[in-house]
């Protein structure tokens, strides 16, 4: 039997081949998921295979997100405030899961981020001792996630043992207690894999009696697996590396400075943070009002969190980073650039009579 196409008709069948596979570049899929493991072996000699999805920023549909650790590092969210019958400050926040989101880390280098409110850490919530805690809680990510406090709080509203599935909500409430610096962070299995992403952000509760007045500062140490391989291929201080060390912190000499600082900090055991030219009293965790010690040095393991409180007698630009030089080298270092404070001029002027 003859079968033969005739070369008139076979032309038009190629055409309409290459003009449909043309289209793939002009119009390209919404997301492009790598889905085949890759194997790497690591500078320790382990063998590993990813389990993350890859996704091609080239195929990506939707914006890069965009991430300004200026504004991050003095932002708060207070959330709303209704004051109850009984005197009680409710404060209610919003939180929106997401895992389908790019951002530019380090020019040139798109990652896959897992974002809190569109955000690699997310918003840092504050609330002050005693206030009422209530979080609206969505899921739009396509995996299961969930919101874990630290902090005290009934165990129902732990996160942990159920997981918000995709397009779910959830309303977790708790008493903010105690005063201190914690943090939240998704709960759901492999978690390391879901904050190894980004989900996760600073969570402060203020005594009732203030702080004594400062310029404040949030520093959420993490790093950036953007090869799935189980390291970290970046380090930072709010998430992009080398940031303020590009774009030093402006801070006041004779100024009291309170840094929250979070180390979530994935694959690594402990972080560190060193401060050049003064010295620091830090608070573990925030929850006493007695310092734990005066120095230029703190190593936390993930989790752990303190809070530093600091001035600088003179002017300059001062360095603070990882004293770990693997992390430091790999972006997590930053700077503060100690300009003179005109309103303690007088006390700077005695000093340096003094010397
Ligand atoms: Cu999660």
């Amino acid at each position: 039997m003859h079968s033969a196409i005739p070369s008139s008709k076979m032309f038009y069948i190629l055409l309409s081949i290459v003009s449909v596979s043309s289209l793939y570049f002009v119009v390209p899929g919404v997301i492009v998921a790598e889905e085949t493991p890759r194997t790497f072996l690591t500078h320790t000699g382990l063998v590993i295979q990813t389990t993350g999805d890859v996704i091609d920023p080239i195929g990506y549909d939707g914006e890069a997100l965009d991430f300004d650790p200026d504004k991050f590092m003095k932002e708060f969210d207070y959330g709303e405030v209704t004051v109850l019958d009984d005197g009680t400050v409710l404060r209610e926040y919003y939180i929106t899961a997401r895992d389908d989101q790019i951002m530019e880390v380090s020019p040139g280098v798109f990652y896959n981020v897992w974002t809190f409110n569109d955000s690699v850490p997310g918003p840092t919530i504050r609330a002050t001792e005693g206030d009422l805690v209530r979080i609206h809680f969505t899921n739009e990510g396509s995996k299961p996630h969930s919101l874990h406090f630290h902090g005290i709080h009934k165990a129902e509203m732990d996160g942990v043992f159920e997981s918000i599935g995709t397009g779910g909500q959830f309303t977790y409430e708790f008493y903010a207690e105690p005063v201190g610096l914690h943090l939240y962070h998704c709960h759901v299995h492999p978690v390391e894999e879901h904050i190894a992403h980004g989900l996760y952000g600073a969570y402060i509760v203020d005594p009732k009696e203030p702080r004594e007045p400062a310029d404040e500062f949030v520093f959420v140490l993490n790093g950036l697996d953007t090869d799935f391989d189980g390291e970290n291929n970046f380090y930072a201080a709010n998430t992009i590396p080398f940031y303020y060390q590009h774009h030093p912190i402006e801070i006041n000499a004779n100024q009291n400075i309170r840094a929250y600082v979070v180390n979530i900090l994935e694959f690594d055991a402990v972080n560190n943070f060193h401060l050049h030219g003064t010295l620091f009293h830090h608070y573990p965790a925030g929850t006493d009002t007695v310092p734990s010690g005066y120095n230029d040095m703190l190593t936390m393991s993930q989790g752990d969190r303190q809070i530093l409180e600091f001035n600088y007698k003179y002017p300059g630009l001062y360095m603070f980073h990882a004293h770990n030089t693997e992390f430091s080298e790999k972006g997590w270092v930053s700077s503060f650039l100690v300009k003179e404070n005109t309103d303690n001029f007088d006390t700077q002027v005695e000093y340096d009579d003094i010397i």
